[in-house]
């Protein structure tokens, strides 16, 4: 490649933190550009990728054009076969579809925590907003930031509904978000990285989340130092892996995962897999609102249509393994109530 690849980010965007964790770990030479995605493509006279959502890359087509693409998941498998080194899809297909798995659980469930925190309760919203402009137009005129701040805060609370957090699905995210916390705390005493010595996407997804929850928002900061301090600072390490020898590293055995990663998985099973069948099958049906139950209790909300495209995805990528390789993932999804994802593929 002969220049370095431009990205639109913002540094309160949890997708933005994945992806820029991820070219540093990559060795992939950037140019990150802070701002509003709107000014700065105006700016630059590319045209609006849709939808307009942090970050932007800027990819070269054919003839060398950039081209804007939104959505951290396909852009990594694109990345995967522009640079090569260093990649962050284990070769085995096992581990590699875990790794899927995983990696939507931070994009879709991870993601709930960090707006529910966000947008919540007075001090957070007020932090968040502020920060979000500033650190979009760093030199904002004072007196223009009460009025957007308020106008920008508006917007994302009146989504927070829409990805569900909601008087009686708030006690379960809560309740989540600290099992989480200890899980993730527990694996990584075992290893430093999900699926073992080397990091994957799936830990840049849930690294770009919790950069929001532990080193931006003060609510979820302070939990996360009271449950799990190990993991605050894997957040910090996370952000640059460059140095990472992987001569000295190794994927995990998917005959032999850690307990500590079962536990994991066992969260996804226990409200990322019910949540996202719940709500694929009401997209499927055209109904407006779904509900189901997690943990035993009633989770609600509207219909996701993003999310699901992202289990169809989840779903094909059981459908492109063998049948061989569909047992041995099959094992593990059924140890961890996961199988019903994809048992009626
Ligand atoms: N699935 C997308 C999600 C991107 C996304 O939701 N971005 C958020 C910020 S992190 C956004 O731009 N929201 C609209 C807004 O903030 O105006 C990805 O993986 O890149």
């Amino acid at each position: 490649m002969p220049q370095r690849l431009r990205v639109l980010g913002g540094t309160m965007s949890p997708y933005t933190r994945k992806m820029v964790a991820l070219l540093r770990y990559r060795h992939i030479p950037y140019q990150i550009i802070w701002g509003d995605l709107n000014q700065k493509l105006a700016e630059l006279g590319i045209e609006k990728p849709k939808p307009v959502l942090y970050p932007v890359f800027l990819i070269p087509d054919e003839n060398g054009q950039e081209v804007a693409s939104v959505d951290s998941t396909p852009i990594i498998r694109v990345l995967e076969g522009m640079y090569e080194g260093r990649s962050v899809l284990p070769d085995d297909p096992v581990i590699k579809f875990i790794n899927y798995l995983l990696e939507d659980f931070g994009d879709e469930w991870v993601v709930k925590y960090m707006f529910h925190y966000r947008w919540t309760n007075e001090m957070d919203i007020s932090e968040a907003r502020s920060k979000l402009i500033y650190s979009s137009m760093v030199s904002v005129p004072e007196d223009m930031v009460s009025q957007l701040a308020k106008m920008f805060s508006q917007r994302q609370i009146n989504r927070l509904f829409r990805v569900g957090s909601n008087d009686t699905t708030a006690p379960l995210i809560e309740a989540s978000y600290k099992r989480f916390l200890a899980l993730m705390g527990k694996h990584i005493e075992t290893q430093p990285f999900l699926l073992g010595t080397r990091p994957s996407s799936a830990d840049f997804a849930i690294h770009g989340q919790l950069t929001q929850l532990i080193a931006e928002d003060s609510t979820p900061r302070q939990i996360a130092h009271d449950i799990s301090r190990r993991t605050v600072s894997w957040v910090d390490i996370m952000e640059d892996q460059s140095g990472v020898d992987l001569d000295k590293t190794d994927w995990n055995d998917p005959e032999n995962l850690p307990g500590t990663l079962i536990e994991v998985l066992r969260e996804v099973g226990r409200t990322y897999v019910p949540t996202m069948i719940a709500n694929g099958m009401a997209a499927l049906a055209g109904e407006q609102n779904w509900s189901c139950k997690v943990d035993g209790a009633v989770w609600e909300q509207p219909v996701n249509i993003y999310q699901a495209k992202t289990l169809r995805w989840v779903r094909d990528e059981y459908g492109k393994l063998n049948a061989s390789d569909r047992g041995r993932v099959m094992d593990i999804l059924r140890a961890t109530d996961c199988e019903m994802l994809v048992e009626d593929n």
